[in-house]
């Protein structure tokens, strides 16, 4: 399988294993991510996952973007699902009700780029370079690209990148905001843990509610943006986490939360 999971310590770890092509994404491969996206979320239901992390096998690139050799030749029609179909799965990784990270080590053009995009974090080992370069093939970005990248970095930072279909470099990407972090590691799979770790504690309820409570709010108005948190705020009150996290700060010890 080029997309390998694995789920332990409450990670779930997302593996793109095709070096020989950069780890390129094929349709099948898409297929086998959104497979491996279905496992992760009944891992989550379960209390066994609180983080994803997703990286690319190799020194040289954690995606290449989607696979160029099959680009070609297809009709309208298979053009247009194959977009539906890629899009449909990077939405069901950014859909996750727990915290992603793409850690990026190497190349992430492309679909990759696009990829990472979907996570709610990125973070860049330092010889990292990124970049939408559909247009040089004649192509835009069609996984989500043009619509992720300027809720991400700004229009005209986003403008500037698709249109000009240049590489971007770690310290360039952390500058704009493309990356929260540029990390100096040869160990992926260990800066997509360490980088989580934070977010472990929390019970599932409420990191739920606060990353869609930012994330759907991003789309919206600011008065729409305001009632989702005041809905998403009182169900996170509604929850036993909350009861425990409360009454565990008056009595001046840890909360033991149970996601319910
Ligand atoms: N697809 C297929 N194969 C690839 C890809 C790719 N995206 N990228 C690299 N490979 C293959 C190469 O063909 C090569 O194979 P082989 O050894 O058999 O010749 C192997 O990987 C190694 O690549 P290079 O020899 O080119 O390695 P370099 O170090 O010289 O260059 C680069 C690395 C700069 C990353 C270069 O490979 C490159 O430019 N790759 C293409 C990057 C790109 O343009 N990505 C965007 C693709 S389009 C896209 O993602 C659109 C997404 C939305 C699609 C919506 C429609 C359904």
């Amino acid at each position: 399988m080029a997309i390998e999971l694995n789920i332990a310590d409450q990670f779930a770890h997302l593996h793109l294993n095709r070096p020989k092509a950069l780890n390129a994404l094929s349709f099948e491969i898409l297929g086998q991510l959104d497979a491996a996206l279905g496992k992760i979320e009944d891992a989550i239901e379960a209390g066994q996952v609180r983080g994803v992390f997703v990286t690319g096998e190799g020194e040289k690139s954690f995606c290449a973007g989607a696979d160029i050799t099959e680009l070609m030749g297809r009709t309208l029609t298979q053009e247009h699902e194959g977009a539906r179909f890629g899009q449909s799965v990077f939405d069901r990784l950014a859909a996750l009700r727990v915290p992603s990270v793409a850690v990026i080590h190497g190349y992430a053009f492309g679909g990759g780029l696009e990829l990472a995009l979907a996570c709610t974090f990125r973070v860049a080992t330092a010889g990292a370079k990124m970049g939408l370069p559909e247009l040089k093939l004649g192509l835009i970005p069609g996984y989500g690209g043009t619509q992720r990248l300027p809720r991400v970095i700004g229009q005209d930072r986003a403008l500037d990148m698709i249109l000009s279909a240049r590489t971007v470099d770690a310290t360039e990407a952390e500058r704009i905001g493309l990356v929260t972090r540029v990390v100096d590691s040869k160990d992926p799979a260990a800066v997509g843990r360490e980088f989580l770790k934070p977010y472990l504690k929390h019970g599932l309820i409420a990191l739920d509610m606060a990353k869609q409570a930012i994330l759907r709010g991003m789309q919206t108005t600011l008065a729409e943006g305001l009632r989702i948190e005041r809905d998403c705020s009182t169900l996170a009150f509604r929850s036993g986490d909350a009861t425990e996290g409360m009454t565990a700060f008056l009595e001046k010890r840890p909360p033991v939360f149970k996601d319910q």
